[in-house]
């Protein structure tokens, strides 16, 4: 038997714990609400060849299995229907757009949002009527959700005199603060995040806690504007939902060569806000989100930060063939389609569509979207003269006066609106 260990003296180790103790206390975490059930993490290598610039996969499981869509929280079967619906007609807008291009009816080029339907309608969708939304290029979908139909968009990309700028504008910048609660999307990365912020502000100030939806793009958050906007939202607790669009690429940069923080939602952490991810693929994580998000900011509890991770599966518009991207990627994110997941999630798990009910669904959307290209197409352009008006209202019919004023609604944890309020103002 060999002899009994010397017991270790005790001063030295509870030094030693005490010092552990006191780097621990200096060791800060911050819990990121992570919606995923899976989690790609693809590395890229840039490739160049003389002038020509792509890149490769480095790293990362190409293989992988497809995960399923997440049970949600909220959504009922008539809603999630409904947001399958509005994917769909999003879906095939955008192609019949494509074909209008290639016909040359299109004035200007055409930006998609293919892969990334689930991340515009179901966001959109969590916003009551009276709330607001700033839309981006890719949101064409959001904008369906708050009421502009394909032939309005479809009007507009080709400048006809019925669209919504009237033939001023052949892109994506229109709005309708009449009775959308839509602001135009603003061409300068990041810049609709104070403005949407300002109209949460606006809304206090006459006594209603509103969610005020925008979104900015891997690429787009990296501006200074990002930083300020949000800055602003979070101190005044203001009821901003801010989705940052990851899909990989910001024109033809990867977002690796973007920012150096492993998720962007980590950028919450920054503001003192919440930060979530939400894989922007699946329908119901992206609904769960913004749903939360929204009512955070109905209780006048500040903005949060929600990140949607996904592919952007074209060029960055219409002009761009995307060659630059490694083709296996488009392969991996093609299973991960957000429409062919829903479909299969409605009809296969959940059992809350037929085959027949599906179909029928599908072919009222075909119709639907055919009626209205028709519609736009046989519309008439704007008359010549028409050109020197519209710009600037000069009949006095939009007089936009300023109101100033202590806030009527209270900020903050537990701010919440009185319930005879809320009943008034939420509805
Ligand atoms: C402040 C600013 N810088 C540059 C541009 C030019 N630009 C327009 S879109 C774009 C890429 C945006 O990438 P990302 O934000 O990731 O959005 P995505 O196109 O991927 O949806 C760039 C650089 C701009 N519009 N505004
Ligand atoms: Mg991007």
């Amino acid at each position: 038997m060999g002899k009994k260990p010397a017991k270790k003296k005790a001063a030295p180790r509870t030094a030693a714990k005490s010092e552990q103790r006191a780097a621990n206390s200096d060791l800060r975490s911050y819990p990121i609400l992570d919606y995923r059930l899976e989690k790609p993490n693809f590395t890229l290598q840039q490739v160049r060849s003389g002038d020509e610039v792509r890149y490769e996969v480095e790293s990362g499981d190409l293989s992988a299995p497809v995960p399923p869509i997440r049970e949600s929280k909220y959504l009922s079967k008539q809603q999630a229907i409904e947001i399958y619906r509005w994917m769909l007609l999003n879906r095939r807008m955008e192609a019949a757009l494509e074909n209008l291009y290639k016909q040359g009816k299109v004035v200007g080029g055409v930006y998609f949002g293919l892969g990334q339907e689930a991340c515009s309608c179901a966001s959109a969708y969590a916003l009551r009527p009276d709330e607001w939304l700033g839309p981006m290029i890719r949101n064409q979908g959001s904008l369906l959700v708050r009421g502009f139909s394909p032939r309005d968009i479809m009007m507009q990309y080709m400048a006809k005199a019925g669209s919504p700028t009237r033939g001023r504008d052949a892109s994506s910048h229109f709005g309708d603060h009449q009775t959308r609660n839509v602001v135009a999307p603003i061409s300068t990365l990041g810049d609709l995040i104070p403005v949407l912020t300002g109209v949460a502000l606006g809304a206090r100030l006459q006594g209603k806690n509103i969610a005020v939806m925008t979104y900015v793009g891997d690429g787009g958050q990296s501006t200074g504007v990002t930083y300020e906007g949000l800055n602003f939202a979070a101190v005044q607790n203001l009821g901003l939902v801010l989705l940052v669009e990851n899909n990989l690429w910001g024109y033809s940069t990867p977002a690796d060569m973007q920012f150096r923080v492993k998720d962007l939602a980590e950028r919450a952490i920054a503001y003192g806000i919440p930060g979530v991810i939400v894989d922007g693929t699946d329908a119901c994580q992206v609904y769960d989100a913004c749903h939360e998000a929204c009512e955070r900011a109905r209780r006048g509890e500040g903005p949060t930060l929600i990140e949607a991770k996904m592919m952007r599966m074209k060029g960055h518009a219409i002009h761009d063939a995307a060659e630059y991207v490694p083709k296996p990627l488009f392969e991996y994110w093609k299973k991960r389609d957000p429409i062919a997941r829903l479909e299969s999630y409605l009809l296969a798990t959940k059992k809350w569509l037929t085959r027949q009910e599906n179909e029928k669904l599908i072919a009222d959307v075909e119709q639907q979207l055919e009626a209205d290209r028709e519609f736009a197409v046989s519309s008439p352009m704007p008359e010549p003269e028409s050109a020197a008006g519209g710009v600037y209202c000069d009949a006095g019919c939009h007089e936009i006066r300023p109101k100033y004023g202590m806030p009527k609604a209270r900020s903050g944890k537990g701010a919440g609106l009185k319930k005879s309020e809320a009943a008034v103002h939420l509805k």
